[in-house]
């Protein structure tokens, strides 16, 4: 086995699943590994000690700020912001660091697919790997995605295969720690506002995100959404060559819907992918990402019908726009990964009516009143809860029929429970974060899977 780092020092700043999974890289690489975490918790301790035996130095409590200084290389967990005292001291003291999709990278053995996007990223990067999979092809998964469905980079370059392609899911916060990342083929799913407690203004977090454009030359296929007037302006001067999907034909665009089928059209040649019936998924931004991922998949040299079997069997992943219960014609559904406003919009939409939406969590400083055009086209009700209740109740409140409710998540449920009628469907999306209640948005998502399931059995019984 190669050695790359043999006798050099790596530091790792984080230790959840893409600092472990760095540290382990960079060990296997044969780096001398230094990992540094705050947290003294019994997880920090537990992947402490799994870290140790193997041989890796870690120091849990303070940021011991020397020996980071020290490392030749300085990898970085994405949930970190810049704002954090630790990353200000190196870089006043002129000490560059990386993200952990860019440490990967760097000892990757095949071409990228890389997938960024303000919504939609990991449907469509499981999409893609879904298709090329179908089509006998090795592949390596995984990046931003989390929540168990697949590993973070870095575990992906510790095995040492060389698959056909890696797809990686990168979010803002790990482009922003990149150099040398260079996507063979780049998808931007669609750009919007968020992030907006860690970013001093949408402009920057748009910077980050067009960060995947950095190592572009000619050679570089962008794969872009050509309804998206955002993104547009964003791509004006990259080097590389342009596919384009869209809702509707245009005359640039690579994949689109023509009379309700997706279709795939490159280099003159015409492939009709599936009906619109033929998409089990929910909603129409689900779409679009269909219409991404085909393209993508295509241009990745996948076979028409490999494409059409992988989407017959790709049945959509938990946590968006996720079916979770039906009982009394009353359906209910869990989209928690919906942390922002347009996230949410696409939930809203993605049904005709009778809506009874949950909405609330930690307040990221997004302005709600974007939601008040959907939720009355389809005659929602809301409930209002967390830690931005108030001020999601105050901006609806003139507009769509809003109930505050004060209590626990608990409490929000059963406040579901009174409110909906037969007929209905009750969204959870929330237009949040979930830090203000929950581990994180799988946590939420559970958590009203769990008392969805417990109240309507005890109803029955
Ligand atoms: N910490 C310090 N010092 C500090 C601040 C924090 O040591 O000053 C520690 C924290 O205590 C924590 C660690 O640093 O232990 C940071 O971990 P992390 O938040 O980066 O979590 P990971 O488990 O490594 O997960 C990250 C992504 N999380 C975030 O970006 C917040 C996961 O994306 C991703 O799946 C995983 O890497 C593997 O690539 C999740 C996510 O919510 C799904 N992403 C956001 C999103 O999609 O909107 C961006």
């Amino acid at each position: 086995m190669s050695r790359p780092l043999k006798g050099q020092s790596v530091a790792v700043i984080g230790l959840g699943s893409s600092g472990v999974a760095a540290a382990k890289l960079a060990l296997e690489k044969g780096g001398n590994v230094y990992v540094s975490e705050v947290r003294e918790d019994k997880e920090a301790c537990a992947s402490a000690s799994q870290l140790r035996e193997i041989g890796i130095e870690v120091e849990l409590g303070p940021h011991v700020q020397r020996k980071i200084a020290e490392a030749g290389t300085i990898v970085v967990s994405p949930g970190i912001p810049p704002s954090a005292k630790v990353l200000k001291e190196l870089a006043d003291n002129g000490l560059s660091t990386i993200s952990e999709p860019e440490f990967a990278f760097r000892f990757f053995n095949g071409p990228l697919i890389a997938v960024t996007g303000t919504n939609g990223k990991t449907t469509t990067a499981m999409l893609i790997a879904q298709f090329l999979k179908a089509d006998g092809q090795d592949i390596a998964v995984g990046g931003n995605i989390g929540g168990g469905l697949a590993p973070p980079a870095s575990e992906l370059a510790i095995s040492g295969n060389s698959p056909s392609w890696y797809v990686l899911e990168l979010s803002s916060f790990q482009l922003s720690g990149i150099v040398d990342l260079k996507p063979a083929i780049g998808v931007f799913t669609n750009l919007a506002p968020d992030h907006l407690d860690r970013y001093d203004s949408v402009d920057s977090y748009y910077r980050d995100k067009s960060r995947i454009f950095d190592n572009a030359d000619e050679k570089s296929r962008w794969v872009l959404n050509g309804d998206d007037s955002e993104l547009e302006s964003l791509v004006q001067g990259i080097p590389g060559e342009r596919f384009y999907f869209s809702e509707e034909y245009a005359d640039r665009a690579g994949s689109y819907l023509e009379s309700g089928v997706l279709t795939v059209e490159l280099t003159g040649s015409k492939y009709r992918i599936a009906g619109l019936q033929d998409v089990t998924l929910v909603g129409r931004h689900n779409i679009q990402n269909v219409l991404a991922a085909a393209l993508t998949a295509k241009l990745a040299g996948t076979k028409q019908s490999s494409i059409s079997a992988g989407l017959k069997e790709f049945s959509g992943l938990p946590h968006r726009t996720e079916k979770i219960a039906e009982n009394n014609k009353i359906t209910w559904v869990n989209d928690s990964k919906a942390t922002n406003v347009t996230a949410t919009i696409n939930g809203i939409t993605s049904f005709d009516s009778n809506l009874l939406v949950l909405l609330g969590g930690q307040d990221k400083g997004e302005d709600f009143c974007r939601l008040v055009k959907p939720l009355k086209e389809n005659d929602s009700k809301v409930l209002a809860y967390g830690e931005s209740g108030i001020r999601l109740y105050e901006q609806l409140k003139d507009e769509v029929r809003v109930r505050l409710v004060k209590g626990s998540f608990e409490d929000l449920i059963r406040s579901a429970i009174d409110w909906v009628e037969s007929g209905d469907t009750v969204l959870l999306s929330p237009a949040c974060p979930s830090f203000d209640m929950f581990k994180d948005y799988e946590h939420r998502g559970e958590r009203f899977r769990h008392l969805v399931t417990k109240f309507l059995e005890s109803s029955d019984g």
